[in-house]
């Protein structure tokens, strides 16, 4: 399974708002055959394992997969891999976790055995539902996993006064954002971000960029001339509509004033503060509005740190607001 997961790991930046799957088959105590789910709409990673597989060797094999196999419904663009498994005689199939879409959810594990295939369920569950909490997070509520990204020098500032171009992270910290764009839909800013900075909030490193299956993330902008909202108290309602129209994660580089309102409304699942040894004086830091928004600093379930070139960066995650993930990891 650490395999499965290895492999499911490649498909990270491509897969939009589906699941990473990877998937191995064993037979004899030897891999036979491996796969993952390459890009949004493309093959299943049970079909790129299985599809080089003579049929005489797949008989009585043993496939291991990170996801549930996926049923069929109408708009779906693939054929259903438990079937596939079914129709090729499969012996035994170990899972590390359900697929809890709604489509799904617990049918293909019991359809399959009623097939009579074994099927063990739970393999390194909670290493593989922490790799796709996003879309756990997505599809237990419908509203996208929320990243807040923000560089802040040690004095705590955003940004200098007045507002003014100006770059607090270094190299390294840049290319750690190269990676969280390309694993979101959509990367949201406000209006003073657009106006100082006009940032193009693209992807840019080559791996992303020579790929033809790599979609550019989505660029919203909160402000009265793109996105307009008419009160902050929206952002929420805003959110679950782009779950609605298939956004699965998001990654907010606003400047302080939408940050602090994603905070203290709640409405985030991980913040990764970039912090700078560097001194910016006289700017403009996150200045949390409720006193339910302090509440949220002690509910992080987990937190992390790194350090890239001269930066730190702090990592924040919620679980709580994840069900599903909740579920899993037994908290
Ligand atoms: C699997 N194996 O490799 C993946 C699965 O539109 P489709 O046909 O690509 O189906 C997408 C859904 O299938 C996705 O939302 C999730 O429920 C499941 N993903 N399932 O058996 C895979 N990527
Ligand atoms: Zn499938």
């Amino acid at each position: 399974m650490k395999q499965v997961l290895r492999l499911a790991s490649l498909g990270r930046g491509f897969t939009g708002a589906n699941p990473l799957v990877g998937c191995v088959v064993i037979k004899n105590d030897t891999l036979i055959g491996s796969g993952y789910h390459a890009y949004f709409g493309g093959a299943h990673a049970e079909v790129m394992a299985i599809s080089k597989i003579k049929e005489s060797d797949l008989a009585d094999s043993t496939v291991y997969c990170n996801l549930e196999p996926c049923t069929s419904w109408p708009e779906k663009k693939t054929p259903p891999c438990a079937e596939l498994l079914l129709n090729k005689k499969i012996k035994r199939i170990v899972i590390a976790h359900q697929d809890p879409r709604p489509q799904i959810n617990g049918r293909s594990i019991e359809r399959l055995r009623n097939n009579g295939i074994q099927v063990d369920v739970g393999l390194l569950s909670s290493q593989a539902a922490w790799m796709n909490r996003s879309y756990l997070k997505w599809i237990a509520t419908g509203i996208p996993y929320v990243r807040l990204k923000f560089a802040q020098s040690l004095d705590g500032k955003l940004h200098p006064t007045p507002l003014t171009r100006k770059q607090i992270s270094g190299p390294e910290s840049q290319t750690l954002v190269q990676h969280l764009r390309a694993r979101s839909q959509a990367i949201i800013i406000g209006g003073n971000t657009e106006r100082i900075d006009s940032p193009k909030l693209t992807v840019r490193l080559e791996k992303f960029l020579t790929n033809p299956h790599f979609v550019q993330p989505k660029r919203l902008v909160l402000s009265n001339s793109k996105i307009k909202l008419q009160s902050p108290t929206e952002l929420g309602v805003w959110l679950k509509n782009l779950g609605e129209q298939g956004i699965s994660s998001v990654l907010v580089e606003a400047g302080p004033f939408w940050q602090q309102e994603f905070l203290s409304q709640n409405l985030f699942d991980e913040t990764l503060a970039i912090i700078s040894p560097k001194f910016l004086g006289p700017g403009l830091g996150i200045v949390l509005k409720n006193e339910h928004s302090e509440g949220n600093f002690s509910s992080f379930d987990y937190h992390t740190w790194k350090r890239l070139g001269a930066d730190i960066v702090l990592q924040g995650i919620k679980l709580k607001g994840n069900p599903c993930l909740q579920e899993l990891l037994n908290i």
